[in-house]
C-alpha cells in the first residue's frame, strides 16, 4: 500500500547568506513549521561541530587554533563528506533536509581569502546538489549592525563584503534570492512557500543531482 509513498524522495534545501543574515533562526523556524504541517523534515547545519572534524573546525573558528588556509578548507569539505551517506539515506527515505550552510559557504569563505575559486570548488564535486538554495540577501553593512558579530574569525565587515561578492559568483538555477531585510515573518513566509513547491517537485520524481550542476 505504501509503494508510492516509499518512492517519494525528500528534498535538499539549503539556506545560505552572510553571518547575521538570519539563516540559523529561519532554518529552525522553517523546519518546525513544515513538520507541523505534516512534512517529514530535519534541520541540519554545516559545519557540524559535533564530529571529530567539527571540533577542529570549531577551535579554528574561535581562534583557539591556527591552520593553513587550504587545510581548513579541506576540513570543512570533509565535514560535509562525512555526512553524505546519511544525507542520501534520509532523502531516499522521504525526509527533506533543511540545511544551514553548505558547499557555497565552503567556497565563498575560502575564496574570499584569495584562494583560487576552482581549487575551492573541487573537493565539493560529487556531493548531493541542493534542490533549492535560499539565499538570505542582506547588505554586509546591515548584517554588521544586527546586534553585532559574535567574535568568531570571519565576522568582520571587510571580509563579509568579499564573501558577498563570491556568493554572487556561485548562484545558479537552484538559487532563490530572498530579501533578508524584511520582517522575520515575511521572510519565513517566502521561504516556506518556495520550500513546499520544491518538496512537491521532489515527491513528484525530480531526480537528485550532484555538485556542481
Ligand atoms: P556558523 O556556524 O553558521 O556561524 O558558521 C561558522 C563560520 O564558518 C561562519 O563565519 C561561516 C564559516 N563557514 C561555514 N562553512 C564554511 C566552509 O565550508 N568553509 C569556510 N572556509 N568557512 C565556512
Ligand atoms: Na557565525
Ligand atoms: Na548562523
Amino acid at each position: 500500500a505504501n509503494v508510492s509513498c516509499d518512492s517519494k524522495r525528500g528534498a535538499l534545501i539549503v539556506l545560505e547568506g552572510l553571518d547575521r543574515s538570519g539563516k540559523s533562526s529561519q532554518c529552525l523556524k522553517l523546519a518546525s513549521s513544515l513538520a507541523s504541517q505534516g512534512f517529514s523534515v530535519e534541520a541540519w547545519r554545516f559545519p557540524d561541530r559535533t564530529t571529530a572534524m567539527g571540533k577542529m573546525i570549531s577551535a579554528y573558528l574561535s581562534s583557539k587554533e591556527d591552520m593553513d588556509d587550504r587545510t581548513i578548507h579541506l576540513l570543512f569539505s570533509a565535514n560535509r563528506w562525512e555526512k553524505r551517506s546519511l544525507m542520501e539515506a534520509k532523502m531516499k527515505a522521504g525526509t527533506s533536509l533543511i540545511v544551514d550552510r553548505y558547499s557555497y559557504s565552503g567556497v565563498a569563505f575560502s575564496a574570499a581569502k584569495g584562494l583560487d575559486l576552482s581549487w575551492c570548488k573541487a573537493p565539493e564535486v560529487g556531493l548531493p546538489a541542493p534542490d533549492l538554495v535560499l539565499y538570505l540577501d542582506i547588505a554586509p553593512e546591515k548584517a554588521a549592525e544586527r546586534g553585532g558579530y559574535g567574535g568568531e574569525r570571519y565576522e568582520q565587515l571587510d571580509f563579509q563584503r568579499k564573501v558577498a561578492e563570491l556568493y554572487t559568483a556561485l548562484s545558479d538555477s537552484a538559487w532563490q534570492i530572498v530579501d533578508a531585510s524584511l520582517s522575520i515573518d515575511s521572510v519565513h513566509k517566502i521561504l516556506k512557500e518556495l520550500s513546499i513547491q520544491c518538496i512537491s517537485d521532489c515527491h513528484r520524481g525530480k531526480e537528485l543531482s550532484f555538485l556542481w550542476p
